[in-house]
């Protein structure tokens, strides 16, 4: 029986626990999350950033957790992969590194004090603390590299629009694997709402998705965390990584409370085309920072590659020369900037343009964990006895992943990896959350 007391005791307890629950997840999260999208780029605001080489952990599809290097904002938890860097066309770019790298032995790695840098690739004039940035060749490094608890700035003027990659420098073989990147949006001097200074880059600015594609080999960061040598010729990735997440975390909103390392989701959540209320398409900036391609592809919808590695596609007289791709082939270093958009193109109508297809038996039907239970965008039907559904609004749901299909794994648990959504809502006004 439980006295007074006792009651008084575990409600107290129950008041404490949860007070610690909601404390440290808005410590985690508030500070981080305020003001930014569920879904798409989050973007750091530039030019002037502090960036700081860190050492946490990750979790993984599979249960695993992962010792990871990776960037975060200095002073800031850790998060992997590095913010997303938003600059103007035009600016001056200025990056402070501050190195917090450590393994278990310390900020020493097999007896050496652990150097990193940043690398910008595609960016031109590059200085590192006032001088010119030097490259390292003997050691295939750069030589402007910090050791650690120091710091060092980078400034360069972002001259050129894009999609860019910034990363470790400082035997980048071994130390971007371990995670040491990021990715870096030059915004065009025609407007945020423009991919390249083109008329036809024009995108909805609540349409602007990344999918930033990395690997792991787990028995190197294992190694590395203790510090044990490893020999990179036996690198073998066994993770593959969209936005620093594996699938279904990768659906998960951007911020997710169960993923407090891991800040960026990689649904792409839009609007159907419609000439008046939502003319302009969507963009989906696709990165590889790993050692592979990754042949990315979105399920039932071509998207049109407008620009490569911060190139737009054009002509010396500034000729389209845009191209529609059904899988985008990423290889290691690049971007791709592709624009895309969903249409009705045969405007089904449960009353007035029924589907011509009658739809087969239940019981023939396997039924996914999205659908509504109608095929009519914004419809939502009763799913049959035993079926429960995620749908929200009668949405569309289509695949979207990486079409080497050994990737789409988690250290042999499939259908993971790099698998992301399109998620297509109705027309609006609607009721979607
Ligand atoms: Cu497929």
């Amino acid at each position: 029986m439980l006295t007074s007391k006792s009651i008084w005791t575990r409600l107290s307890l129950t008041l404490v626990l949860l007070l610690m629950a909601f404390s440290s997840t808005a410590n985690v999260h508030s500070a981080l999350a305020q003001g930014q999208p569920a879904v798409g780029v989050v973007c750091t605001e530039g030019p002037t950033f502090s960036l700081e080489a860190q050492s946490g952990y990750i979790q993984m599809p599979d249960m695993n957790t992962m010792y990871m290097w990776s960037f975060a904002s200095t002073g800031g938890s850790f998060q992997h992969p590095g913010p997303v860097l938003c600059v103007d066309q035009g600016d001056t770019v200025t990056v402070t590194l501050t190195n917090s790298i450590t393994v278990q032995s310390g900020t020493t790695y097999l007896g050496s004090p652990i150097r990193t840098s940043v690398i910008f690739p595609g960016q031109e004039n590059v200085q590192a603390d006032g001088a010119l940035a030097q490259p390292d060749l003997a050691n295939n490094s750069l030589t402007n590299s910090v050791g650690p608890g120091g710091s060092i700035t980078y400034s360069f003027v972002a001259s050129k629009p894009g999609t860019f990659i910034y990363e470790s420098g400082t035997n980048p073989k071994m130390q971007v694997p371990m995670g040491l990147f990021g990715a870096l949006i030059v915004r065009p001097s025609m407007g945020a709402n423009y991919v390249y200074n083109r008329a036809d880059s024009q995108f909805t600015p609540e349409e602007d998705f990344m999918a930033l594609l990395s690997e792991i080999d787990p028995y190197q960061h294992q190694a590395v965390e203790m510090n044990k040598a490893f020999n990179m010729n036996n690198y073998r990735a066994r993770y593959w990584m969209i936005n620093g997440r594996g699938f279904p975390d990768s659906i998960a909103d951007n911020f997710a409370p169960w993923l407090p390392t891991q800040p960026y989701g990689a649904l792409a959540r839009i609007h159907p085309f419609d000439v008046s209320a939502h003319p302009y398409p969507g963009v989906e900036r696709f990165i590889n920072v790993g050692t592979e391609e990754y042949p990315f592809h979105p399920h039932a919808n071509n998207g049109l590659t407008i620009g490569r590695d911060g190139n737009p596609l054009e002509g010396p007289g500034g000729q389209d020369l845009s191209y529609e791709k059904f899988s985008f082939n990423i290889g290691p270093g690049q971007t791709w900037d592709s624009i895309f958009k969903w249409y009705d193109a045969e405007g089904y109508n449960e009353t007035t343009n029924p589907v011509p297809v009658a739809p087969p038996d239940l019981v023939n039907l396997t039924l996914g964990m999205f659908f509504s239970g109608s095929p009519y965008l914004g419809k939502m039907e009763t799913l049959p006895p035993g079926k429960s559904t995620l749908n929200q609004c009668g949405e569309y749901y289509i695949i979207s992943h990486n079409h080497a299909l050994f990737q789409l794994d988690a250290f042999g648990q499939t259908m993971s990896g790099p698998i992301t959504y399109l998620r297509v809502d109705p027309p609006q006004p609607n009721n979607c959350p």
